[in-house]
């Protein structure tokens, strides 16, 4: 048991998966006929004409993208009515035909080089236009129009792969060959990651709310996603169980009464993603969700070992609504408020020995009576180990103060102590003592602890 555990924790991550945690925020963008016939889900029989967007400015996109702190863009180049947003040679179905006329990869790809951020694209398997779905040609079909996303459009950081798959043209369900997708994405690309509901680099959190799991491990039981490469041997319970069950919407993933049945591990963090209106195509009616709902989900997913991918969908102008353009200048401005600037503080760590596991002190330079935010990281690189930590705060006096209690950390873990929509703290007055250490207190890991940084805000 001991060993599977210390097995666990040297399960680790590719560059690219490293690359991918680091920029922690960004846009999906989905856009196309959709946008035009107020739907979510075209059925691929849209007139080409209907798409007609007048004043399409990509760099809008990227400034309100930015403006948020996001650091890339995904684009719905095709979605599932098989519209395409690049003049692709393999079918009708796409700009070309439209009285736009314009190759809206391009210019986004360029847009985003120009604003300093990374390019990605979104390629829906299921193509309810296509002729060939549903037959082995739709594969070859599927397989050249990803070439000319890969190889047209410079560097791209991410393909995304919506695993949804419904009937086409003719009533036929598909058989996706993903292995022969990733593989040329391995060709022409291969500091790209991948996600897809079962791996091999990214997996989907489970919901389109932008609710993560409390604990949420990158390190997950290969039944889960079995595209991704296994990293240890069979849980010492394997044989006894079966976890073919298991799907992204399981609440408990990565914590130990699941992987200990697992045919294996695989390192496969997860992605957080939402859209910022209640639809992901552009609707006239809806309105952005709330400054406070916004915050907390990034709280919950960049800081919470995952990453968070945020629908901003185009209007038919071919702009972001003002009203999200609006929102995303809020949300940038308040994370840049809470988490812009640490306070200077210095940390010192206590080993722990035998049963007993490490104490992080972190001294402040100067005494507060608040403190909002601690972040925790881990060094994922090395894998992710702690199961459990607690904060404490301590006094002057040498009396301790209990904080937060804590799950899993891996890449980040923002652990919030102060709500800055809750008003003031009833316990915020001048009797308030001041803080002058905090404890971190691993209460379980997998193996040694090993923090990259302790920041308090
Ligand atoms: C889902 C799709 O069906 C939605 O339309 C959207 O693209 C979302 C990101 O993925 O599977």
């Amino acid at each position: 048991m001991i060993d599977f555990l210390k097995e666990a924790a040297h399960v680790k991550p590719t560059q690219n998966q490293l690359d991918w945690y680091g920029l922690e925020f960004y846009a999906f963008i989905h856009f196309g006929p959709n946008t035009f016939t107020d739907r979510e889900w075209g059925d691929g029989t849209e007139d080409e004409a209907v798409f007609n967007p007048q004043k399409l400015d990509c760099d809008q996109w990227v400034e309100a993208i930015k403006s948020a702190g996001m650091k890339g863009m995904v684009l719905t180049a095709k979605h599932h009515d098989g519209f395409c947003l690049w003049p692709s040679a393999y079918t009708e179905h796409s700009v070309k035909n439209s009285p736009c006329k314009r190759d809206i990869v391009k210019e986004a790809a360029e847009a985003c080089k120009r604003g300093g951020i990374r390019f990605g694209v979104y390629l829906s398997p299921w193509d309810r236009n296509s002729r060939y779905y549903g037959t082995d040609a739709y594969n070859d079909y599927f397989c050249n129009q990803l070439t000319e996303l890969l190889t047209g459009y410079g560097d791209i950081f991410y393909v995304w792969f919506d695993n949804a798959c419904g009937e086409g043209k003719n009533g036929k369900k598909q058989e996706y060959d993903f292995p022969r997708y990733f593989e040329l994405i391995h060709k022409y690309q291969p500091r790209a990651v991948i996600f897809n509901d079962f791996g091999p680099d990214v997996r989907w959190c489970g919901n389109e709310a932008g609710q993560a799991r409390h604990a949420e491990w990158a390190v997950v039981p290969s039944e889960l996603c079995h595209y991704a490469a296994v990293q240890t041997g069979p849980g010492p319970m394997a044989g006894e169980g079966d976890l073919s069950w298991i799907y992204s919407t399981e609440k408990e993933l990565g914590t130990m009464p699941n992987i200990l049945y697992s045919r294996g591990l695989v390192f496969t963090p997860s992605e957080i993603d939402m859209s910022i209106r209640p639809g992901w195509f552009w609707h006239r009616q809806e309105e952005p969700h709330s400054l406070k709902r916004l915050f907390h989900t990034y709280l919950t997913s960049v800081g919470a070992n995952a990453c968070l991918n945020l629908n901003l969908p185009p209007n038919r102008d071919g702009l972001i609504d003002e009203r999200d353009v609006a929102r995303l200048k809020e949300l940038g401005a308040l994370i840049r408020q809470e988490l812009g600037e640490a306070i200077p503080a210095s940390v010192h760590k206590q080993e722990g020995h035998g049963r007993t596991q490490p104490v992080y002190t972190i001294t402040l330079d100067q005494p507060r009576e608040n403190i909002n935010y601690v972040v925790l990281r881990e060094d994922i690189a090395r894998g992710q180990r702690v199961e459990s930590f607690r904060i404490l705060a301590e006094f002057d006096s040498g009396n301790q103060y209990p904080l937060y209690q804590g799950t899993c950390i891996g890449n980040k873990k923002i652990c919030q102590l102060q709500d800055p929509f809750a008003g003031q703290n009833p316990l915020t007055d001048d009797s308030q003592p001041e803080i002058r250490r905090l404890k971190v207190q691993i209460t379980a890991a997998r193996d040694e602890v090993l923090m990259k940084e302790i920041l308090v805000y």
